[in-house]
């Protein structure tokens, strides 16, 4: 031991309490900095004899090395320890459960109109798709209702209050007939020619699903509603073709072959003559209990003529039907408005 041990083991001992590399660094200086006490040990080194210094600076090399090396070991320590925290605080629990992400589903009226549409699909009818805002002509003029009708009345139809580009009231549509008398207008322009040359006109089989308007709102009614009109104009399409087809889509819509079919003799100004359609079910919870399902009837001359066919020539039937309440009626819903609410609990159970 030697008089350089104290200042050693004083080093070592300032090196394990620096608890951050700053404090290290501290300690460091007042050990190896300029005016470090190693230092000031080698300076003192001058005034000795050749001999004495050889010795003596032995002796401060070696101090100095354990000092550096203590140094050295606390340095990896705290940058250990650094490290160590580090990896705590970024620490990632695989064990809890992952975020999840919520399964969306189609709602319940949607899914109504996509099984209408793959069951008439099934039968050979083609989609229309038309807009929303309408002209009183495609909404009403063209479907054979009067001027003085009340559906034309602001009580019962929504108007906008914007003209359009030849000076027409637009309308939100009340029904999804003009969508009918859009693609019946085109199929006919399209086959004009063809027909003017003595050629038959492919048939006209279309139903027109989507969103109506009108001024009315309770347990049974929305303002804003759907419809699903059907088409089908030919040379020889009757009304027995009517009876057939609807009968089949109810079956298969319902999922049953127990079911009834009545038509009620009605009146459109649209269809003449008008039937409503009802349905009743053998078995089940609404079992004795008649059902009103869709309006149907053959479509009026004047309809006919405005879709620029001949009607002494061409003839068929229309249908429409409601399918927010064929959705009530196929699940047992009760209220209209649990459609339109957007609450999860009720609408998750159709996913
Ligand atoms: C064109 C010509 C005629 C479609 C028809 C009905 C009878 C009818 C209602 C049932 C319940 C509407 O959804 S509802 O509110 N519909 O009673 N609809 S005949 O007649 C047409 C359609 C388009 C070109």
């Amino acid at each position: 031991m030697n008089d350089l041990a104290p200042l050693v083991h004083d080093a070592q001992a300032d090196f394990e309490r620096a608890a951050a590399p700053a404090d290290l660094e501290n300690a460091k200086a007042r050990y190896l900095g300029k005016a470090g006490l190693i230092t000031e040990q080698l300076k003192a080194l001058g005034a000795l004899t050749p001999d004495d210094k050889k010795a003596r600076g032995a002796l401060i090399n070696a101090a100095k090395q354990q000092i550096e090396a203590a140094l050295n070991a606390r340095r990896e320590a705290l940058a250990h320890a650094d490290l160590l925290a580090q990896l705590k605080a970024e620490a990632l629990d695989v064990s809890l459960p992952g975020r999840q992400r919520g399964t969306g589903g189609l709602h319940p009226v949607s899914l109504t109109m996509e099984r209408i549409e793959a069951i008439f699909g099934s039968m050979g009818f083609d989609v229309a798709d038309g807009p929303e805002i309408e002209t009183d002509w495609y909404s009403f003029t063209a479907l054979n209702n009067p001027e003085n009708h009340p559906a034309r009345s602001m009580q019962d139809t929504f108007y906008v209050d914007v003209k359009d580009a030849e000076g027409r009231w637009l309308n939100l549509r009340p029904h999804t007939s003009p969508m009918q008398v859009r693609y019946a207008r085109a199929h006919a322009a399209k086959h004009a020619e063809a027909v003017a040359r003595g050629q038959a006109m492919p048939e006209i089989r279309v139903i027109a699903p989507g969103r109506t308007y009108r001024v009315d709102s309770d347990a049974t009614h929305s303002p804003m509603f759907h419809q699903c009109e059907g088409l089908w104009i030919g040379e020889n399409v009757s009304f027995k073709d009517l009876k057939v087809v609807f009968g089949d889509f109810c079956r298969r819509f319902f999922e049953t072959d127990e079911l009834e079919l009545r038509f009620r003799p009605s009146f459109f100004p649209f269809t003449e003559p008008s039937a409503e359609v009802d349905i009743a079910f053998a078995s089940g919870p609404l079992k004795g209990h008649w059902l009103e399902v869709a309006g149907s009837g053959q479509v009026h001359p004047n309809v006919v003529r405005n879709f620029g066919l001949d009607p002494e020539r061409y003839i068929g039937f229309a249908f429409g039907m409601g399918p927010d309440r064929l959705t009530m009626l196929r699940y047992g819903v009760n209220d209209l408005r649990l459609f339109f609410d957007g609450d999860l609990r009720f609408l998750s159970q159709f996913r």
